[in-house]
């Protein structure tokens, strides 16, 4: 008597609850984002600035989006590609995100496709670059950049200004071997010649060898590209090697001249010209007030492709559920992000509809001194660029 009572008391509360439930829900209007970035790790200067980006977007822009809340999870994957694809699990099944973002490096992103793919929900990418990541998945897109998109410009800038043979040396990973085709592909369509392209691993890597080979090789220019966070332990051993008096030219993407390192590297980069989508030098108003406010709430961090990256993922989620008036449907929201446009830090930037991939300026940018500062300081601009096919 007393359990039947009992449950029918259950369900009676049940009922009342579940009837209860959608009312809730509407009250707080909340939608869940789930970050996923290496906070902690050999990648960790990634996580930090990503996820102190995405911040910034919020304490300036506010926490609603489409008259809702926008709640911020931020989970640290440890950049180990495995515990990526369990936290998106998580953050789908339990916390019912909306959409996951962030992504430091290209294995952690191809961990999370076959997650969304089936859960049916959107993954902004702010910061993997490898070319094909977004195909592997119709609920992928991208807002920071592909490898061929950002080398293409150096490639053809070297040999318009004399450059005639190069040798690459890139970390040996999806990004890295991107690079490397890309540079290869564009720069001997034009005349020049790749003499060599060198890998080094990407964990732990002792670049030296390989400096010593390339420059062996007496090539024209070298060819660099690392994960960002490793850009000072690479020029670090590039000018102690002496390639530069050498009179090798450095060139690449910008990876490898990475704005949060740049002032410790010292004044051997000085006159360094590498291509890419984004400077803290570029001269804009966004620009400024996105550097100055995140150098205030970041202890005078200096913000890097990476940090703009997390910036500009806020910003096309904000944009996506605005167009969608705050309907958090996946197969919905990963339409709203299509054609998407802004005007970001780093210039007029749009989502490309047919591969959701982002569509950006790369400029052309040579170190120089300014105020005291190193800084790479654009000179010419490859307009609405794609990751070409
Ligand atoms: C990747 C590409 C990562 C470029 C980076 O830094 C970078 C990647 C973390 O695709 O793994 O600068």
């Amino acid at each position: 008597m007393t359990v039947t009572r009992r449950r029918m008391m259950g369900a009676a509360a049940l009922g009342a609850l579940s009837f209860a439930a959608p009312q809730g829900a509407l009250a707080q209007e909340v939608v869940k984002i789930g970050l996923i970035a290496p906070m902690t790790g050999p990648q960790a200067a990634a996580g930090r600035q990503m996820v102190a980006g995405a911040r910034l977007f919020m304490a300036l822009n506010g926490d609603k989006a489409a008259g809702k809340k926008i709640e911020l999870i931020v989970k640290d994957d440890t950049g180990v590609a495995d515990v990526t694809r369990r936290l998106a699990q998580e953050l789908i099944v339990n916390d019912k995100v909306a959409a996951i973002t962030g992504f430091g490096l290209t294995p952690l992103a191809l961990a999370v496709g076959p997650v969304i793919t089936q859960a049916k929900v959107p993954a902004v990418i702010m910061v993997a670059g490898t070319g094909m990541i977004v195909g592997t998945s119709p609920y992928f897109v991208r807002v920071s950049f592909t490898l061929p998109q950002q080398t293409m410009p150096i490639a053809d800038w070297a040999y318009d200004n004399g450059v005639r043979t190069a040798v690459s040396l890139v970390s040996d990973y999806g990004p890295g071997l991107d690079a490397q085709n890309a540079f290869k592909a564009r720069f001997e369509a034009k005349g020049g010649k790749v003499l060599e392209q060198l890998r080094a691993p990407l964990a732990a890597p002792e670049f030296a060898p390989f400096l010593q080979r390339a420059k062996d090789q007496k090539p024209d220019a070298l060819m660099l590209f690392v994960p960002a966070p490793q850009a000072g332990a690479l020029m670090r051993q590039v000018l102690d090697r002496g390639l530069v008096e050498a009179g090798v030219k450095l060139i690449g993407p910008g990876d490898a001249l990475d704005d949060e390192q740049l002032n410790a590297m010292g004044d051997g980069v000085l006159g360094v010209i590498t291509s890419y989508g984004y400077s803290a030098a570029h001269d804009s108003p966004e620009n400024k007030r996105f550097v100055e406010e995140f150098k205030k709430q970041n202890a005078n961090l200096r913000p890097n492709i990476i940090g703009l990256g997390g910036w500009d993922g806020m910003q096309a989620i904000y944009m996506a559920l605005e167009k969608n008036k705050g309907d958090t449907d996946g197969a919905k929201l990963i339409e709203a992000f299509k054609g998407l446009s802004w005007t970001s830090p780093r210039g007029p930037v749009s989502i490309d509809p047919e591969t959701r991939d982002i569509v950006q300026n790369i400029y052309i940018r040579k170190v120089e001194r300014k105020d005291g500062e190193l800084y790479n300081v654009e000179f010419a601009t490859y307009p609405n660029q794609k990751n070409p096919k």
